[in-house]
């Protein structure tokens, strides 16, 4: 069985759930080589040492360059804070290393075109971690707009929301820092439901938006997370809605918050088309509302379709028909997608063009906020 060495760089919420993502595509899933978790990556020692531990790594590295250039690493993945992101996937692409990245894929379109561009000269497979694609039921979204059961998009409708800045006191940490995160909410939120709605509707044309930062100072912490009782700016925005044209002529409809009282993870979306609509919920991820005019009228309504059958899209490696799946999965779906892509030497989806195209509207909604008015997202 062929094997692949792994270097993880970032033991924080996204390297602990690509670490076990590692371990269940070696489990459920057959892959064609063998992910092997050979060294994870972190500043702090004594961290580090303990996320090797438990996530179960050979080694680890308190520096990412010493991490990445060993010669049993052939797969490089970046779960550091988004400023880092570029620095790393350029060394690794010039290394001959291939790349998974976690979004946004950089700090702006100015950096994921140089990644994008390095990566290909390289000749390296590159993804992007958009988890969401991968969730069975958007996967059968897309096979049934694919197949024409909704006909013609007419409304893209998305939102995604959390509240966990409510609270006043909760500190400025890099995710509330425009010179380490790039952005705020939009980039963190907004650059998924970009990509679900570029993966099942199409690319967005031109957007109009408005963002607003609710709380203007918060508590700075030090190097060591400790807070220093000392208030800073907050500089990324906390909450940003925008509308969009798409290139086929569908109108958009997005909004993204941390600030969204009583949601911690409501990512929703309705597609409306001539002849149906889809909904999906976060929230009931195994589930699809599927609308279709088709139907005889006395039962025309939404149906909610379980989307745990062997089937659907990615399930036949989970357990029987039923039985759920949760946050976790798709990032698995991800990775044996991506191992399949250095197997069979084809390009993975989602890689480092969709992470510029994320960019590109992300720059535009940027821009429409500054100036007030509709952008034409520049390609
Ligand atoms: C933010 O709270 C966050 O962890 C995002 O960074 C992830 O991409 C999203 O899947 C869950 O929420």
């Amino acid at each position: 069985m062929k094997k692949i060495g792994i270097a993880l760089i970032g033991y924080n919420l996204m390297g602990r759930v690509h670490s076990r993502a590692y371990q269940d595509v070696k489990m459920l899933f057959s892959p064609p080589i063998l992910p092997v978790r050979k060294v994870i990556c972190g500043r702090s020692k004594q961290l580090v040492q303990d996320a090797q531990e438990k996530l179960e790594w050979q080694n680890f590295e308190t520096n990412w360059e010493d991490a990445i250039k060993r010669e049993d690493i052939d797969i490089v993945d970046i779960c550091t804070p988004v400023y880092l992101h570029k620095d790393i996937a350029l060394k690794a692409a010039e290394l001959g290393k291939h790349i998974i990245c976690e979004k946004p894929m950089a700090m702006n379109s100015i950096e994921a075109i140089q990644m994008l561009k390095v990566a290909e000269k390289n000749k390296v497979k590159h993804m992007v971690m958009f988890n969401y694609r991968k969730v069975p039921a958007i996967s059968l979204a897309y096979q049934l707009i694919q197949e024409g059961r909704i006909g013609k998009i007419y409304h893209f409708r998305a939102h995604y929301l959390q509240d966990w800045l409510i609270d006043p006191s909760f500190p400025i940490y890099w995710r509330l820092k425009q010179n380490q995160a790039g952005s705020g909410v939009s980039g963190d939120l907004g650059s998924h439901i970009i990509d679900l709605a570029r993966f099942l509707v199409g690319e967005i044309k031109e957007v109009v938006g408005a963002e607003e930062i609710f709380i203007n100072e918060r508590e700075l912490i030090d190097d060591q997370g400790s807070r220093t009782g000392s208030m800073g700016k907050v500089d990324v925005e906390e909450a940003t809605l925008f509308l969009s044209r798409f290139e086929n002529g569908a109108l958009g409809t997005f909004e993204v918050s941390r600030m969204a009282n009583g949601r911690k993870n409501y990512e929703f979306l309705e597609i409306n088309g001539s002849n149906g609509s889809i909904v999906f919920n976060f929230e009931r991820m195994n589930e699809l509302q599927f609308f279709s005019k088709e139907d005889p009228s006395h039962i025309q309504g939404f149906k909610n379709i379980l989307v745990t059958e062997k089937h659907h899209p990615y399930m036949k490696n989970w357990w029987h028909a039923g039985l759920v799946i949760g946050y976790e999965e798709p990032f698995v779906h991800n990775i044996n997608d991506f191992l399949i892509s250095i197997d069979k030497n084809t390009n993975p989806e989602p890689n480092f063009l969709d992470g510029l195209r994320t960019h590109q509207v992300l720059d535009a909604i940027k821009k429409s906020v500054q100036e007030r008015c509709w952008i034409t997202v520049d390609k």
